[in-house]
């Protein structure tokens, strides 16, 4: 019978797994964490594309357990760009010492329960190859919701005679000035790379397959009075965070679209487009933008009608307004329909002219264009949610692995965080976890991990049994989130929250739409029952 070498092992240091090691520490449990990356950071360490950053509030993109930290990190904008995030998390974990139970450029391979000791046998592999094996009691994956990248399969890639990178694979040897580039994907990360590097390259072309609707981000400095009113208020920011849906510190409208009158609507939409922020936009002036047909409509019609104002050439506005509804991850950016009126910045709509392949010089269209590039950019996103275990064998009970269980109904778990079958693994930002600010959503769950091993050990102690969840507990849940997306337009709109993004991929609810506030009820539910929703084996 093997002997657990340590208690948790938590794969992933972003900045979910990195309070995992911090928690599990402070309740004295011996934990290592493992990164394949050579330092912490997670989405930030590998996300270095230009124009990379958070559109949470700088005050809310923090951790909210060090009140000392909240108050005295330095933040010079609204929002964080991607350096400033990675500094922070460095700074939290030296500040931790936490580095000392980091095993970094190391990646789990394969994790199998072992149902005689009930422990996790897991194999590491390190950067130059090494494989190395110990035993956990409790296995933490921390591995991010959006960190597998995907590739677009066109013909000719390797023929290109110039450079090809995708955003989540950006190195600093990158030269963009003068460079003539092409960027392939419009998203959250395509619209941030598009508007930076348009200052910047001789030519840039947007190969777009699906126009976005954006907002303004309402990014500038802030001044120290802002600074001091938050320093003063920062209860009550978190208070309104852990009871709101989103978590974007953004007051959530309640209002529905009919309930106001026709003439008044034009003037919330503006209000909220001046103040910026695309999660705002969405949530922040109706209930029902993201439920009711004709209040999403007139808030498309409202972006639309700004997206022709602001381009100049008509032909070009035309390629990127969007026609499916406003039912995406809402996007906010720092001019990204303005730089399209530049000379050096077009768009191709892939709609109308499709790219027939990339050639030595470029890419070519299938009406017969060359466009000439020295620099291809991927931004073309990430397999979501279990892309991040697919590269993974976890193995649990009777063999079954994750994909096994996910093969017939795609990905579930119980409330993102626990999978029958698979007793002691935790995972966190599983299948159908909450749709929301990831940092306060982190913090909840991480919580939930804690008083789910407190529980654990204390079975462990009594019986020397483990815990894990039932699978009808997991079925109501998945039966619950079905109900709680039941008309929402996200659900009629293709996108990675849905798996739409990956071809082959199965379509399916991969998010609790419930809201923080719901998602803590549910929390504290599992905690009174005594953890009812787990049986103990
Ligand atoms: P997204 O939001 O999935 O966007 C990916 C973009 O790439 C989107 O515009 C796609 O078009 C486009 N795409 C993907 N594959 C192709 C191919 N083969 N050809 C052309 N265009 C393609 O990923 P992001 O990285 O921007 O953002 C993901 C999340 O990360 C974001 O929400 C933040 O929370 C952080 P489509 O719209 O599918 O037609």
């Amino acid at each position: 019978m093997k002997q657990a070498t340590i208690d948790v092992l938590v794969v992933g240091a972003g900045f979910g797994g990195i309070y995992e090691l911090y928690s599990f520490r402070e309740m004295g449990l011996s934990t290592l964490l493992v990164d394949k990356a050579s330092n912490v950071g997670g989405t930030w360490f590998w996300n270095t594309y230009p124009g990379a950053m958070s559109d949470t509030e700088s005050y809310l993109y923090q951790y909210s357990w060090d009140k000392d930290l909240l108050r005295t990190y330095p933040w010079k904008n609204h929002y964080l760009k991607q350096a400033e995030v990675l500094a922070y998390l460095d700074h939290v974990v030296d500040k931790n010492d936490l580095r000392k139970d980091m095993r970094l450029s190391t990646e789990l391979v394969a994790a199998t329960w072992d149902e005689d000791s009930n422990v996790w046998l897991v194999q590491l592999q390190s950067e130059d190859g090494e494989i190395s094996h110990l035993s956990t009691r409790y296995l933490i994956t921390a591995l991010g919701l959006l960190s597998t990248p995907i590739y677009p399969d066109i013909p000719g890639l390797p023929s290109f005679g110039g450079r090809i990178v995708h955003t989540a694979a950006w190195t600093p040897d990158i030269e963009v000035k003068n460079k003539r580039v092409g960027v392939i994907g419009c998203g959250s990360t395509g619209i941030q790379v598009i508007t930076e590097l348009s200052k910047k390259v001789a030519s840039l072309v947007s190969f777009q397959r699906r126009p976005q609707y954006s907002v303004p981000s309402g990014d500038k400095p802030i001044n120290p009075e802002y600074r001091k009113w938050v320093n003063e208020n920062y209860d009550q920011i978190w208070n309104g965070v852990w009871n709101s849906n989103t978590g974007f510190g953004i007051p959530e409208s309640q209002v529905p679209f009919a309930s106001v009158a026709p003439e008044k609507r034009e003037q919330v939409f503006e209000e909220l487009w001046q103040q910026g922020n695309g999660f705002r936009f969405m949530f922040g002036g109706f209930s029902d933008i993201t439920t009711n047909k004709e209040a999403n409509e007139a808030a498309a019609q409202f972006i639309k009608n700004k997206i022709s104002q602001i381009v100049k050439d008509p032909e070009t506005a035309r390629k990127l307004t969007p026609k499916d509804a406003y039912a995406r991850r809402p996007l906010c950016d720092g001019g990204y329909y303005q730089c399209f009126n530049r000379e050096n910045v077009s768009v191709v709509s892939l709609d109308e002219t499709p790219i027939k392949a990339i050639v030595p010089e470029g890419i070519e269209t299938m009406d017969g264009t060359i466009h000439d590039l020295d620099l291809i950019i991927f931004a073309t996103g990430f397999d979501a949610v279990e892309g991040s275990y697919n590269r993974i064998r976890i193995q649990g009970r009777n063999g079954r692995t994750l994909q096994d269980h996910w093969a017939t109904q795609g990905p579930t778990s119980f409330m993102g965080v626990a999978l029958p079958g698979f007793p002691n693994l935790f995972t966190l930002m599983g299948p159908q976890g909450p749709f929301s600010n990831n940092p306060p959503c982190i913090e909840l769950e991480v919580m939930f991990h804690r008083g789910l091993i407190e529980y654990a050990e204390k079975v462990r102690r009594e019986s020397g049994q483990v815990v894990e969840v039932t699978p009808e507990a997991e079925a109501a849940w998945v039966e619950h989130c079905e109900q709680i997306a039941e008309g929402s337009l996200f659900k009629e709109t293709a996108s990675w929250i849905f798996g739409n993004n990956v071809s082959g991929k199965q379509i399916a609810l991969r998010f609790y739409f419930g809201g923080l506030k719901a998602y803590r009820q549910e929390i504290d539910k599992v905690v009174t029952s005594r953890y009812s929703a787990f049986q103990t084996v």
